[in-house]
Order: structure tokens, then C-alpha cells, then sequence
């Protein structure tokens, strides 16, 4: 159904634009998209990347504009050029397989998904089995199954997947995906406690600070919010949690990845709106989006109270020497 843009209403009271923070880019993502730019410096155009560098086809964009070329797998790569790994992390077959062709490579793996990596190793070593929580199918699951035998780790999506597991407890543990809602997997995890009291729990939570902080932020908004705007693409994990998150606090939400799929029959014109952006949307998308609904509607911004995050990467050693 074709979709009427509002002329400005100015018989309406102002629309107040609520917009969480923190919001959009996380320090992996900072990384990820500076090790690209950085590879191109060092090695010219064309550098290849393996897999989307991060889940957002403006940034990727603007990467290919400068000579990056994105391909799925390895064999997609030629001889003679570098390559990087994606920040959501590849099976330990990837760089070996590099390695092997004698291909330069650059990871840039998050160091909060490595970490995650190196926990799951530390576990079979230990003689383990781990339950591992995440959403089928996404290349950070992909990655992470792949750092341990097959055979080793089993995936858990749903609370009914503890219910129908049949294991012995007692050389039990789990981890998680780092971009899962908080909530889902508080819950997997007390059914897991509860099924298998023995399990190993990790040190420290999997899931990383940045998806935590945007769920809690939009958590801060909703209540006074009649509808929820979240910026990001719709393969994105912790982007699509964020749009769960508002929904399960009844405030309408809708993923966007700009300002032209804003639906305004949807959006009509309510006296608050929230705006977020997942942690891999750039700002310049947020600042679109609140630019067009300006355009149409008499606005107030507000910026929600916030801690600001001041997580930052280190780079690889490669590309910084
Ligand atoms: O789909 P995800 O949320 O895991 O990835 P995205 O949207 O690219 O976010 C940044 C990378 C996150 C890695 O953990
Ligand atoms: Fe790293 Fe978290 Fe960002 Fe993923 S969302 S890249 S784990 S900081």
C-alpha cells in the first residue's frame, strides 16, 4: 500500500523527538570499519572483505566506493590481495585457509566476540560440552561454532530448546552470541541452571556492553514513547533487538534502515517518538531520519541522560606499525 507523506501540520502541538543514548556505532564496529580504511592505505585498492565488515549496506557502500570488494567466502579472494575478516568472526578453517594460500589477511573480529572464541576453547579443553546460545544461521554463531570440534557445542535459541535437550549434567557449559536480547537469555539461562545445576556459567557475560547499553537505553525511552524508530538493517542482530525491546514494552517500533522507509501513515502523529540506532547504523542515518520527520512535523529533539561509553579497540599491530 503506497504511503502519504504528511504536509507539516502546524495546528499540532510539537513532536517530541526522544533519542536514546547511547545509541549506534560500538567500539568493534569502530574498529572493523577503520582496519578496512587502514588496509586500503596499506595495500591499495582493491582490498577484499570477507562477509558484510559489519551488517549495515550504507557503510559497506562507502567502503566498495573507496575499493573494497565484499565476497562470502575465501575462494572469492585472489592470489595477490588482502583480505579482511568481518567483525562478527570466522571458524578457525578461514585464516587456516588463508594461511595456507599464503593470502595476507587482516581479522577484524570484534575482541569481545574473540573473547567469546577463546572461552569456548578453554572449555573443550577442559573436556567440556557447551550449550551455546544464539540465533541459527548468523555469521557470529557460524564463527564461534567454528573455533571448536564438531560435535562439541550445541545450539540453544529457545527456552523449549533447554526443555528438550537430552544431556548429563555435570561437564555442562554455556555462552552466548554477544548481540542477543538480555532478556530472552536471562531467561535461557535460569531454565538452563535449572535443568543442569552443575552447568558452567561464564566469568563474565557474553553478551557485550554495547548491545546491552542500547537495550537499556531504549528500556529508559519507551514508557514515554508512542512509537519507536530504530535505525539499522534488517540482518543486523542486536539492531533487531532493539525494535523487541520497545515492542515488549508495547510502544510500536519499526526498523528503518533510513529515512525513506518511514512509513507516516504508521508513524501519524503522535506527541513522542523515540529514535535509536543499532550498533553497526551510522549517525549520519540517524540525523537523516530526524531531519525528515523535521520536515514534516513542528519537532523538539531531546537527547535521553546518558553515561557515554568510552570503550575503544585496540588496532592490529599490521596496519598501525
Ligand atoms: O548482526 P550483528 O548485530 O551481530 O552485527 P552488526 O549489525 O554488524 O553489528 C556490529 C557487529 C557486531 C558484532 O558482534
Ligand atoms: Fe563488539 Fe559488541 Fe560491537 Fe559486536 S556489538 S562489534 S561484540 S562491541
Amino acid at each position: 500500500m503506497a504511503c502519504t507523506v504528511p504536509e507539516p501540520l502546524s495546528s499540532l502541538p510539537p513532536l517530541r523527538l526522544l533519542i536514546a543514548a547511547p545509541r549506534g556505532f560500538c567500539a568493534g564496529v569502530d574498529r572493523a570499519i577503520q582496519i578496512v580504511e587502514l588496509a586500503l592505505e596499506r595495500f591499495g585498492a582493491p582490498v577484499y572483505v570477507r562477509h558484510e565488515i559489519v551488517h549495515n549496506r550504507f557503510v559497506v557502500e562507502r567502503l566498495r566506493q573507496m575499493g573494497a570488494i565484499f565476497v562470502e567466502e575465501l575462494d572469492e579472494v585472489p592470489d595477490d590481495r588482502p583480505v579482511v575478516f568481518s567483525a562478527h568472526g570466522v571458524p578457525k578453517s578461514v585464516p587456516a585457509a588463508a594461511r595456507d594460500r599464503s593470502l595476507s589477511y587482516v581479522d577484524a573480529t570484534c575482541p569481545l566476540v574473540s573473547k567469546v572464541h577463546r572461552q569456548a576453547e578453554r572449555l573443550i579443553d577442559e573436556g567440556r560440552h557447551i550449550l551455546f546460545i544464539g540465533h541459527a544461521g548468523h555469521p557470529e554463531v557460524m564463527g564461534t561454532f567454528g573455533q571448536v570440534p564438531e560435535g562439541s557445542m550445541t545450539l540453544i535459541e529457545t527456552v523449549e530448546d533447554v526443555a528438550d535437550l537430552d544431556l548429563p549434567d555435570g561437564n555442562l557449559a554455556f555462552l552466548t552470541q554477544t548481540t542477543l536480547s538480555v532478556d530472552d537469555t536471562a531467561s535461557i539461562v535460569e531454565a538452563l541452571k535449572a535443568k543442569f545445576p552443575e552447568i558452567r556459567v561464564p566469568r563474565s557475560e557474553d553478551i557485550c556492553y554495547a548491545t546491552s547499553n542500547r537495550q537499556a537505553a531504549v528500556k529508559a525511552i519507551a514508557a514515554e514513547c508512542e512509537r519507536m524508530l530504530v535505525i539499522g538493517a534488517p540482518n543486523s542482530s542486536n539492531s533487531l533487538r532493539l525494535a523487541e525491546v520497545a515492542e515488549r514494552m508495547s510502544v510500536p517500533a519499526r526498523l528503518i534502515e533510513r529515512a525513506e522507509d518511514i512509513d507516516w501513515d504508521w508513524l501519524g502523529h503522535p506527541r513522542t517518538v523515540g529514535i535509536t540506532a543499532g550498533a553497526s547504523a551510522p549517525e549520519v542515518l540517524v540525523r537523516e531520519v530526524i531531519d525528515a520527520i523535521s520536515a514534516h512535523f513542528d519537532v523538539r529533539e531531546e537527547i535521553a541522560d546518558h553515561t557515554p561509553e568510552r570503550m575503544v579497540f585496540k588496532l592490529p599491530r599490521e596496519l598501525v606499525a
